[in-house]
């Protein structure tokens, strides 16, 4: 098999470049084999798309501003069933699979979770043979590249095309076009119904450019389609150069590129920027257009049917004008009524909601919208007055609450009450989520919609996070149990059997320390930081912010540290610290945190009373591809947001697949994990989230209390306030009073002692080798539950309704 695989690459290596293999390079590898596999993949994606349209199968339609695919060449030689022979024949060519893997710049089309989340549905999706695509779009620059120059956050473009990107295929004659801005005018027909014409618009071209989603050795390929903006006039041959014309449009042009120019990088505020709302439309437009072309070609059905057909997932809000959008095109463009076209509308939509934080949801000025988008505006206004019209006249227990439920209220449109009422189906993203939801920051949209709201708890594809990323865990396991926890993930559950059987527990512990020593050489390599592979790798890994309480884990560090200086001959299991993350680039707070990491860091890793007992590692540039590396290493997964906070977390699900223990809050799906694992096999500590409410609704926390009575916050903080950690005596200073006057926002003072103490058993039950492992296997077999194929069979079943290939 390898044979013929190296004979292949060999060709392509010499049609591709004119090259043998001994010339070759670790790059020229690379394309040989993304060429093989495209090559193999297309005959599928065409029979696949044949498939779908001669059965005329329901599909549905995953719009999302994020796609956080990572890299794909080897996990489409994964899913495609080659990637041991392509890992075997490149070792006999003399090549470092990993090493060429390498080469190809990591997509990092998103933020974090959210984008994440979109990228491991696709994958589920094509395994589980549904009939589903991504409609993103193909920003030039992704999220930025992380720096850190002297402790701190430095952004640099991520321009991630400079390569050609072998995956993708530009499909031009696909492109659409999308109007801003313009004038409407309203004609009144014979039959006295209404017309609308658009005038003097700003016209854009959207086009398509498909990345295939191969699914697990099942002939599956879906497809990601990515719009990118481009001007009509691009290929106008007549302008010349020096004509005054030509420099207006190529300013025009440069203004309508900026559209997909770049990913913001802002997951933790909203900010309501043109640019922003831009894009949003572009997505929506292009791939709603491109829906209803689809269906007309492969159904001879009226559009009042659209709903047999399509259903669109809605990826928070980002992409709710799809909403208006789709009301545009039956009533201007098909000649629907209001009452027909919000008929099929409303069928059509289901709305995922990934956050309750105030701060994140998206509300638009009435103005902005009104400019850029009229007909839309006028669409969405005639949604929001008949709306709250149904309130005023069919639930007047809630005409009081009009202002806080209507779509548009004190000049600006809100985002999720859109989508809301345009849905069929809202659900949240893990069952504490989804409750807080009903019970709180939706609790008037439940009584007038109870039937909407329901929740799917996130998962992870376990393909890229098991199978991939661990390869030597996922042989241990089949060589337990067999193979068929591959295709059914809950058959891990079969490990529990064996979760007492000491040799075997053995075999775990050394795939556990051999993933923990190629991460130490990885550290060593970039970082240049000596890590002891047989401490704990105590790992935080997600994007930066203050309700995540990174804060929270760099106080107990601190304290630590604190001790060993003060008794240095103290017994303790000497720890790794890892984190990574990146912070918003405005976001001021987080980047001081991110700082202080660093300066801890700086002064904990050399000081030689600690004896390596302590060291704490950042990681640069936190993506994808840096996660494939440290999760399989991780001892203690991190997951101390303040509860009621995180709405899900995957993080936490992606460390218990490989064997790690969680020491966290009851918050997100970390209580689901607590539900199947049990209190025995993790650490939980902290506020619950009905304190936490509680708190924030009628007060009763004083931070300062905490300050003044127990010495060891004390001490932290003046060590903050006082420079200690800073060559400057400013520095930190922000997080100090961010606490102290500000009252502990998050709870970070109030969950430090629980979160010391928990911190303690955990360090006491590491050292029990066999109760740690046990643990360790227990949580690896209950993770099953969190594969997103479990997640996408709900979705499919209970929201979509689809059919399988
Ligand atoms: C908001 C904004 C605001 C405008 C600028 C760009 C932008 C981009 C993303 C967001 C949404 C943040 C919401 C989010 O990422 N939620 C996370 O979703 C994960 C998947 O469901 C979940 O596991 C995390 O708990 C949740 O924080």
């Amino acid at each position: 098999m390898a044979d013929a695989l190296k004979e292949k690459i060999l060709r392509q290596l010499i049609a591709d470049k004119g090259r043998e293999v001994k010339e070759a390079t670790p790059k020229d590898i690379y394309y040989a084999l993304a060429s093989i596999v495209n090559e193999e993949v297309k005959q599928q994606w065409f029979r696949t798309r044949k498939y779908y349209k001669d059965e005329k199968l329901k599909e549905v339609y995953y719009l999302s501003m994020e796609f956080l695919i990572g890299r794909l060449l080897e996990s489409n030689l994964l899913n495609y069933g080659m990637l041991d022979e392509a890992k075997t024949a490149l070792e006999q060519m003399g090549f470092n699979p990993q090493e060429v893997f390498a080469e190809e710049h990591d997509a990092g089309l998103g933020n974090g979770g959210l984008g994440r989340l979109a990228a491991c549905f696709l994958d589920s999706l094509a395994s589980l043979n549904y009939p589903g695509h991504g409609f993103g779009i193909r920003y030039r620059y992704g999220l930025f590249e992380q720096r850190i120059i002297h402790g701190n956050q430095v952004e640099l473009p991520d321009y991630w095309l400079t390569d050609p990107y072998p995956w993708e295929s530009r499909t031009e004659e696909e492109a659409v076009v999308i109007q801003f801005h313009g004038d409407v005018h309203m004609y009144k027909r014979n039959d006295g119904t209404l017309e609308f014409e658009y005038k003097n618009t700003d016209k854009v071209m959207a086009v398509p450019y498909d990345i295939p989603v191969v699914g697990y050795e099942n002939g599956t390929v879906n497809t990601l389609r990515l719009w990118s903006a481009e001007s009509i006039f691009s290929n106008n041959s007549d302008r010349l150069e020096g004509n005054k014309q030509f420099y207006r449009d190529l300013a025009h042009e440069h203004s309508i590129e900026q559209i997909s120019g770049f990913l913001y990088p802002d997951d933790s505020s909203y900010e309501g920027k043109e640019l922003r709302l831009k894009q949003q439309y572009f997505l929506v437009s292009a791939s709603i257009q491109n829906i209803l072309k689809h269906f007309k070609t492969n159904n001879r059905m009226s559009l009042s049917k659209l709903a047999e057909k399509v259903v669109i997932q809605i990826n928070d809000t980002h992409p709710s004008l799809a909403i208006p959008e789709l009301m545009r095109i039956l009533m201007d463009e098909e000649g629907f009524s209001w009452e027909n076209a919000w008929q099929v509308t409303t069928k059509v939509f289901a709305y995922t909601n990934h956050t309750t934080l105030s701060e994140a949801l998206e509300t638009w000025p009435t103005d902005m919208i009104k400019s850029l988008l009229p007909r839309i505006f006028m669409i969405i206004d005639e949604i929001n007055n008949r709306f709250c019209q149904g309130i005023w006249f069919d639930h007047e227990e809630l005409r009081d609450k009009i202002p806080e439920l209507a779509i548009i209220a004190y000049e600006r449109v809100h985002m999720a009450r859109l989508a809301i009422v345009g849905s069929f189906s809202v659900n949240g993203v893990a069952k504490i989520h989804t409750e807080i939801l009903k019970k709180k920051e939706m609790k008037d949209f439940y009584t007038l919609f109870p039937d909407k709201f329901n929740n799917k708890t996130n998962g992870i594809t376990h393909r890229r996070w098991l199978m991939q990323a661990n390869p030597k865990l996922a042989e241990l396991i089949t060589d337990v149990i067999g193979p068929q926890w591959i295709k059914r993930p809950k058959q891990l559950i079969s490990l529990l059997k064996h979760s007492s059987d000491s040799a075997l527990l053995e075999k775990f512990n050394q795939v556990k320390h051999e993933n923990k020593r190629e991460l130490a050489n990885y550290i060593k390599q970039h970082i240049g930081i000596t890590v002891d592979e047989r401490s704990i790798f105590d790992v935080q890994i997600k994007r930066l912010h203050e309700y995540k309480r990174q804060l929270l884990n760099v106080f107990h560090i601190i304290y630590l540290y604190n001790e060993l200086k003060e008794n240095p001959n103290q017994d303790m299991t000497p720890r790794t610290f890892i984190f990574g993350a990146k912070a918003a680039p405005s976001y001021h707070l987080a980047k001081e945190v991110i700082k202080l990491i660093n300066t801890v860091a700086s002064i904990v890793n050399y000081d030689p009373s600690v004896k390596d007992r302590l060291k704490v590692i950042f990681m640069e540039n936190y993506n994808v591809s840096i996660a494939e590396k440290i999760i399989p290493a991780a001892d203690i997964s991190e997951q101390i947001s303040t509860a009621s906070k995180e709405a899900s977390g995957t993080g936490n699900m992606k460390m218990m697949m490989n064997g790690a223990l969680t020491l966290g809050t009851m918050d997100g799906a970390n209580i689901e994990i607590n539900d199947l694992v049990g209190d025995r096999n993790m650490f939980i500590f902290g506020l619950s989230a009905d304190e936490v409410l509680e708190y924030y609704q009628h007060g009763g926390y004083h931070a300062r209390d905490l300050y003044n009575t127990d010495d060891r916050i004390k001490r932290i903080l003046d060590q903050l306030n006082q420079g200690e950690f800073g060559v400057h005596n400013i520095e930190f200073k922000d997080i100090y009073y961010n606490i102290l006057y500000h009252n502990d926002p998050y709870f970070v003072l109030k969950d430090f002692e629980p979160y010391l103490e928990t911190h303690e058993l955990a360090e006491r039950a590491y050292r029990d080798r066999m109760t740690w492992l046990n643990m360790s296997v227990t949580n690896i077999a209950y993770s099953g539950k969190f594969s997103s194929d479990q997640t996408i069979q709900e979705y499919a079943t209970e929201i979509w309704k689809l059919k399988r290939k």
